[in-house]
């Protein structure tokens, strides 16, 4: 718990990770506001915050909702000189590797020019501090042995992870060339309540739930490590708390599992039988395996991660389980339409 005034714009806080920071930060801080502006893309969900909403909840009045795109100066601007915020976290982005194969142009967009169009308006508003959530995925691929330092070369593979890349530096250019003072986090893999049913677990756990096959792409033998969502928002929340301007930070689960792994866990705990497993076309450009070194955020800030997986996949499975009514609005809407055409054309899986 800290007390510190403090009104943060988060960026993108109506999707996965930004609407579970959102609570997880306002419980920690009482003296914490949040502006959340969010466009509502396909993955930004108002049901991820519903609670808030509502006028009795205790943090009804410490969140304040706008429906916007952060590549829009006009609309950015406005909000910057009405609630005057102190910092900026910048969850924002078009977050889905597969789909960035598709077609990247929206991932150049939002990912570098939105990141622009808030990088200028922090500056010209001279804000406190600036996160910028980036990812593993912006140092590339790792063979079996290693891990990624903070001074990785970048080098991204998909579309989406260059998209991040070159916001990341883009914010670093921000630093050297006019002091703003920026911090960058990469995290791995998060996964846990109101993930996206595109992303690997929660897609695997819903199609599982009813019966369907699970799309394992390539041998199945890919690594990633898995950073349960609540470990995220607190690394990011010393980051904001505590984090030294002009750094970049690793947040890592230290739990490296291959995809295979995850999706035997899965069948496991769901009592579902592992014939529902399907070996698909290899997605294109597919990182082998990635690693972080997170001894940085430990010895500067102190922090570890606390989930273990077998904690965290049961409370993922727990909460995919209770709040069926949130994915099943989502699986049955356009997604189903996108995810049946996705699978069949890339993975010739039908
Ligand atoms: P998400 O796709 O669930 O949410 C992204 C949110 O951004 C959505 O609410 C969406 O509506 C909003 N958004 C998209 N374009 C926007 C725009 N132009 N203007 C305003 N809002 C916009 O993504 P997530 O998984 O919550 O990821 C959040 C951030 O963390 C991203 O920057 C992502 O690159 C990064 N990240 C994610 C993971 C992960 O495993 N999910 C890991 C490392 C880093
Ligand atoms: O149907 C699938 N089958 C499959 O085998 C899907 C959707 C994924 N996979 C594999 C691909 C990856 O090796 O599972 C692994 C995880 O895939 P995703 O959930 O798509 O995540 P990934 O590509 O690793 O990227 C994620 O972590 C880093 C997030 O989507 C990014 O936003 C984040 O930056």
């Amino acid at each position: 718990m800290v007390d510190v005034k403090m009104r943060i714009l988060v960026a993108g806080g109506s999707g996965f990770i930004g609407s579970n920071f959102i609570y997880y930060y306002l419980k920690r801080n009482p003296r914490a506001e949040i502006i959340n502006i969010d466009k509502l893309t396909y993955a930004g969900n108002l049901d991820n915050l519903t609670p808030l909403f509502n006028k009795s909840h205790p943090y009804n009045k410490r969140h304040f909702f706008i429906k916007g795109d952060i590549a829009t100066n006009k609309k950015v601007e406005e909000i910057f000189k009405t609630f005057k915020p102190d910092c900026v976290i910048n969850f924002a982005a078009e977050s889905h590797v597969d789909r960035s194969i598709q077609n990247s142009k929206l991932f150049i967009k939002t990912n570098i020019q939105g990141t622009q169009v808030l990088l200028d308006a922090s500056r010209r508003n001279e804000i406190s501090k600036f996160i910028q959530i980036s990812t593993d995925e912006v140092y590339g691929t790792l063979g079996p042995k290693g891990k990624f330092r903070e001074n990785h070369p970048l080098l991204p593979n998909s579309p989406y992870s260059a998209s991040k890349a070159g916001a990341d530096l883009l914010v670093r250019s921000y630093y050297e060339t006019y002091k703003l003072p920026v911090i960058i986090t990469r995290s791995s893999n998060n996964y846990g309540p109101y993930q996206f049913p595109e992303k690997l677990i929660p897609l695997f756990i819903t199609n599982a739930v009813y019966d369907w096959p699970l799309p394992l792409y390539g041998d199945g033998m890919n690594v990633r490590d898995w950073l349960y969502v609540e470990d995220n928002c607190e690394a990011i929340s010393l980051i904001l708390e505590k984090g030294k301007e002009g750094e970049i930070y690793n947040i890592g689960g230290k739990c490296e599992k291959t995809n295979l792994e995850i999706t035997i866990t899965i069948l496991k705990h769901l009592k579902k039988p592992e014939t529902l497993i399907k070996f698909v076309k290899d997605r294109p450009g597919h990182d082998r395996r990635y690693a972080l070194d997170i001894n940085k955020i430990g010895n500067e800030l102190g922090w570890q991660p606390k989930f273990s997986f077998e904690t965290g996949i049961k409370k993922t499975l727990e909460w995919y389980l209770k709040n069926r009514s949130w994915w099943e609005k989502i699986k049955s809407g356009k997604y189903l339409t996108y995810y049946k055409k996705f699978y069949k054309e890339v993975h010739n899986f039908v």
